[in-house]
């Protein structure tokens, strides 16, 4: 038990500790060795609490030790060996089905669109599919709203289609997993249609519907001060009962009470039903935030001041998250011996190891995210990507992790910006990036996620004007941006944020030629696409040796018939030298070797590896110096 008493030092010894200090120490930029400095470790939890009363407030330590003291567990530790499986050897693609391929002309990519494409995929070496939504939705966030999860939505076509996709990937000795989306469900949903219409309903229970909150004036209130990720309170008022129901996310996608165990039988039922059609796994939709601290209570304003959000203390680990994680496991995913990939927004690494340890049934892998963004920034600030960060964290994880763990490796998916734009702009480094990319996801330990797109390098898009954009989370905070009290901005400066951190320009069609629409659709994509298509396809690519497609799919192969790039041990050297990142690979025979130039500028190689020959590179030349964003492979 933790308490006022506790030093520093042990709360950061503790795995949520660990993570919530470390995790407030990024937000504010402030180096994590000041842990280490002992003056700071054996500070007592009491008297930070009172040095930082004015700026952190009376109630941030009460609430952090509660969050510690529920966490009685520690990670095990790790000497032991790597168990084999096929998700640690395969490489996953994300694929976002309205954006891949339209196979009929309404400007929507569909499922015949994407069994058009599984060849191309096969050749890309691709191993496993992750589907995002394709479930009868409203559409409000592109599909996580779901109102039916057992069919699928008619604009991406029908069961016989999915089934069709779904035998064609098996046919081609691939594997597919889908989109688990059961924190919340659409307000369109039948279990919430029930619960509007009737009062005495079971299907109250199913979500969260609270009194309002009496204002200053006798106005009605939301019941407490959680924030919308979608901008907002969490809260919408419903009329005819008047009353509020939670929405952690848009007002159309209503937060399920996981307390309630029929909620959480229909989840499991649900997992069997496509587990039944033969699917391999899925990948589950903010999972970490499925258990709420009972009574809902009020967020920490320093926290939520902090964090951007208010109430994230009291659901991105709740109380019963292992708990109903290790009962969904047993009732749906263990009979099945299917795969699972959380997505875990805020979830450090030694959370992380209680989430997916091996020995602990919960989850096989989780993503993390505090790789996207470089210490004191988020996704809407406008800023240039310092990879000297992506090392000091992989490294982190790759020795930090431990053998009872394995990571997912990914830079992108549909909710940011691409990440070679982030990294910097500049066409004239658009290629060597990408590549670096590649290289870096492809040759550390753990499992890589590439996601549409990104194996052409893919960039951010060229919009013009907010009516292009077509996604809830930009519309909402743009207009929160123009309004708030605090923060009034012009329209030309809140779209210049908007530009920054949108998550539409993953979301563009996918480019596959210099046709119209690149490929993607005969009719008008429900999504602008830009002109990049001309210049940066999918068919140009597989026709030229030095493309980033081709490069991408020999490193595919490469890794696949050199399991010491999967398993084998990995050995960081020069890991104080700043800008350049260097590790080999080893396993009993095999040897490799990968450096990089994490900047724009020419760099001292530092090359004592016994290198015997370079077999990657993002660049044709050989020289002694590292060239800007310079990534090489080498055999020893
Ligand atoms: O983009 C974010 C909000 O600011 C992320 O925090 C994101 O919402 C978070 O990673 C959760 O993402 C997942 O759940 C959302 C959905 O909109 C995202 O597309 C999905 O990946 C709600 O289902
Ligand atoms: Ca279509």
């Amino acid at each position: 038990m933790l308490t006022k008493k506790s030093r520093i030092k042990e709360v950061y010894r503790h795995p949520v500790g660990h993570d919530i200090i470390k995790k407030i120490l990024l937000q504010m930029n402030i180096n994590e060795k000041i842990i280490e400095n002992p003056v700071v470790g054996n500070l007592q939890v009491g008297t930070v609490a009172r040095m930082t009363k004015k700026v952190l407030g009376e109630n941030f330590f009460n609430t952090f030790l509660n969050l510690l003291n529920s966490e009685a567990d520690i990670p095990l530790a790790s000497s032991c060996d790597i168990e084999e499986k096929w998700w640690k050897e395969a490489v996953f693609y994300q694929i976002y089905p309205v954006s891949f391929q339209d196979s009929n002309g309404d400007g929507i990519g569909d499922l015949k669109g994407i069994l058009s494409r599984l060849d191309y995929l096969k050749s890309l070496g691709v191993d496993c599919l992750w589907l995002s939504p394709i479930y009868a939705s409203p559409y409000d966030d592109n599909g996580y709203d779901i109102s039916d999860y057992r069919n699928i939505l008619e604009r991406f076509g029908t069961m016989e289609d999915y089934d069709a996709l779904l035998k064609g990937v098996h046919d081609r000795g691939m594997r597919l997993i889908m989109d688990l989306v059961v924190n919340h469900t659409s307000d369109e949903h039948p279990w919430f249609l029930e619960a509007l219409k009737d009062k005495n309903s079971k299907y109250r229970d199913y979500y969260f519907f609270e009194k309002s909150k009496m204002g200053k004036e006798g106005e009605k209130t939301p019941p407490n001060n959680w924030n919308s990720f979608f901008s907002g309170s969490a809260w919408n008022y419903y009329e005819e009962l008047d009353e509020w129901g939670l929405h952690l996310f848009s007002k159309k996608q209503m937060d399920l009470n996981w307390d309630n165990q029929q909620v959480r039988e229909e989840v499991a039922s649900l997992v069997r039903f496509w587990m039944d059609k033969g699917i391999d796994g899925f990948r589950l939709d903010v999972i970490n935030y499925i258990s709420k601290s009972k009574g809902l209570p009020m967020g920490d304003e320093k926290i939520g001041a902090l964090m951007g959000f208010y109430g994230i203390e009291h659901y991105f680990y709740g109380p019963k998250l292992h708990e109903y994680l290790k009962e969904l496991v047993q009732n749906a995913f263990a009979p099945y011996n299917a795969f699972s990939v959380g997505e875990t927004p805020g979830v450090g690494m030694e959370m992380s190891k209680l989430l997916t340890g091996d020995y602990r049934r919960e989850l096989d892998m989780i993503f993390s995210f505090d790789h996207l963004e470089t210490p004191g920034h988020v996704r809407f600030d406008d800023y240039e990507y310092d990879l000297n960060y992506l090392k000091q964290y992989m490294m982190e994880w790759q020795t930090g992790y431990g053998n009872h763990c394995w990571m997912s490796l990914f830079f992108e998916n549909h909710d940011n910006p691409r990440f070679v734009s982030k990294i910097n702009p500049d066409p004239a480094y658009r290629q060597v990036i990408a590549k670096l990319l590649a290289t870096v996801q492809l040759t550390l330990r753990g499992t890589p996620f590439i996601f549409q797109g990104q194996e052409i390098g893919s960039i951010n898009k060229d919009f013009q004007t907010m009516e292009q954009l077509r996604d809830v989370e930009s519309i909402n905070l743009y207009e929160e941006l123009l309004q708030d009290s605090g923060k009034v901005m012009t329209k030309e400066q809140a779209f210049a944020k908007i530009l920054a951190g949108t998550r539409d320009h993953a979301r563009t069609p996918m480019q596959w030629d210099q046709t119209k629409n690149g490929g993607f659709s005969q009719g008008t994509p429900w999504i602008d696409t830009d002109e990049d298509y001309k210049t940066c396809n999918v068919q140009d690519q597989l026709e030229d040796k030095n493309s980033v497609l081709t490069y991408y799919q020999s490193l595919i192969a490469f890794r696949k018939n050199h399991k010491a790039l999967i398993y084998g041990d990995i050995i960081f050297v020069n890991s104080k030298k700043k800008n350049i990142f260097c590790y080999y690979r080893k396993s009993l025979g095999e040897t490799f070797y990968v450096e990089i130039n994490l900047t724009k500028y020419p760099q001292k190689a530092h090359r004592k590896a016994v290198v015997k020959e370079r077999i990657f590179s993002n660049y044709q030349e050989n020289s002694k110096h590292l060239l800007p964003y310079q990534a090489n492979v080498y055999s020893c």
